[in-house]
């Protein structure tokens, strides 16, 4: 039984989905080297058209921002022409396609980005992560350096910048990402935010940069094509702290009042309960955040309608099954059977 999945969803009044299936964002590292997205890119996404919702792969707002190699950026001419092909390609077979903004923080490292000229690794605090870097066992984590005042206000300006380049290419919206231990969520853990100033030590400072970017962001691209990811239980890139659940307990109640497209979890199981959260990151934001909220996380379409049906979130994201299956929703509506996916599936697109 999944039929609730294929009904459609208003998200407000500029944007309806046509079912309640969302593609997550997956990144692929597949961009050409100057981070500009391929025309195998344009058709990996357009065979994946069917979904309600397609949240593209993380995208780099800014060089400092990588961490990973040939993922895309949206800073350069020529990224936004690469991407436009992209959304007209998602276009053209009645999709409907958001792009994820995303800045790595402490994550980054220079050897991906020193050709920019900068080698600097920047995060709220100086507070480096343990361990080397994901298949580029050479290198290792650097220590960031605590970004100063005016840098905070560059980087607001550089993921608005980012956004507007969005809309300009094409996108329907844009979804900032703020989970998975990344440079905003960064600033709402104690973990990361060691800060004294007025970005640190209370939820009020700690959610300021978050809520400064979904401000900004919003005033220039309208708050209905604006959504956000974030990930309250930490479990990747970041250690949990208690002291974290009274940040989110303030930023949540601050983004209730924003009327967003939608607030996604971003978490890779949703059966995983954090005990400072009472509970899995879903049914806690759902407990604070009272509107549009996207759940993922290891869910089949039967789980996640029947999570749906239960009103534990009201549109389902789906993650590594879409890689496996390019035409995932068809095979969900006809109930044919999904191919499984596994990792060796990274190495190409299908
Ligand atoms: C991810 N995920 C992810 N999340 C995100 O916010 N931005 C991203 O760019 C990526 N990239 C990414 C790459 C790969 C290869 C995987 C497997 C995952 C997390 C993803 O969006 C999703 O939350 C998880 O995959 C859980 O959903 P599924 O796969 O269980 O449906
Ligand atoms: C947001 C960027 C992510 C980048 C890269 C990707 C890779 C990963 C892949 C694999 C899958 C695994 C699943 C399990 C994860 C547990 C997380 C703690």
């Amino acid at each position: 039984m999944t039929e609730n999945l294929f009904q459609p969803f208003a998200l407000n009044e500029t944007i309806t989905l046509q079912n309640r299936i969302l593609m997550a964002p997956l990144t692929r590292c597949m961009a050409d080297d100057e981070l500009v997205p391929t025309q195998a890119m344009a058709e990996y996404y357009g065979r994946r058209a069917e979904a309600g919702l397609i949240i593209s792969e993380a995208v780099l707002v800014r060089s400092d921002g990588q961490g990973y190699p040939n993922t895309p950026g949206l800073f350069t001419p020529a990224q936004v022409d690469g991407w436009r092909v992209v959304t007209d390609t998602v276009h053209k077979a009645g999709g409907k396609i958001f792009a994820q903004l995303w800045h790595t923080g402490r994550v980054a490292h220079p050897h991906f980005f020193e050709k920019s000229g900068s080698t600097q690794v920047i995060a709220p605090s100086a507070v480096g992560l343990e361990g080397s870097l994901p298949r580029m066992r050479e290198l290792s984590y650097q220590v960031p350096k605590a970004v100063s005042h005016n840098e905070i206000v560059q980087l607001v300006a550089d993921y608005t910048q980012a956004a507007a380049n969005a809309i300009d290419a094409g996108f329907d919206g844009v979804e900032i990402h703020g989970a998975n231990g990344y440079l905003i969520d960064q600033f709402l853990h104690h973990d990361s935010n060691r800060r004294t100033d007025e970005y640190g030590q209370t939820a009020e400072n700690m959610a300021r940069f978050p809520l400064a970017v979904v401000d900004a962001i919003s005033a220039r691209i309208g708050n209905d094509r604006t959504g956000l990811r974030v990930s309250p239980g930490a479990y990747v890139n970041m250690a949990g702290d208690k002291r974290d659940r009274a940040v989110f307990d303030y930023f949540l109640t601050e983004l209730d009042k924003r009327d967003l497209a939608f607030l996604h979890i971003g978490i890779f199981d949703d059966a995983m309960e954090f005990d400072y959260l009472g509970g899995s990151a879903s049914s806690y934001v759902r407990s604070v955040y009272s509107k549009t909220l996207v759940g993922v996380g290891s869910y089949s379409a039967e789980a996640g309608s029947a999570a749906i049906a239960e009103d534990k979130f009201d549109l389902l994201a789906i993650g590594r099954p879409f890689i496996a299956n390019p035409d995932y929703v068809a095979r969900v509506r006809e109930g044919s059977e999904l191919v499984e996916y596994s990792d060796e599936m990274l190495t190409s697109l299908v």
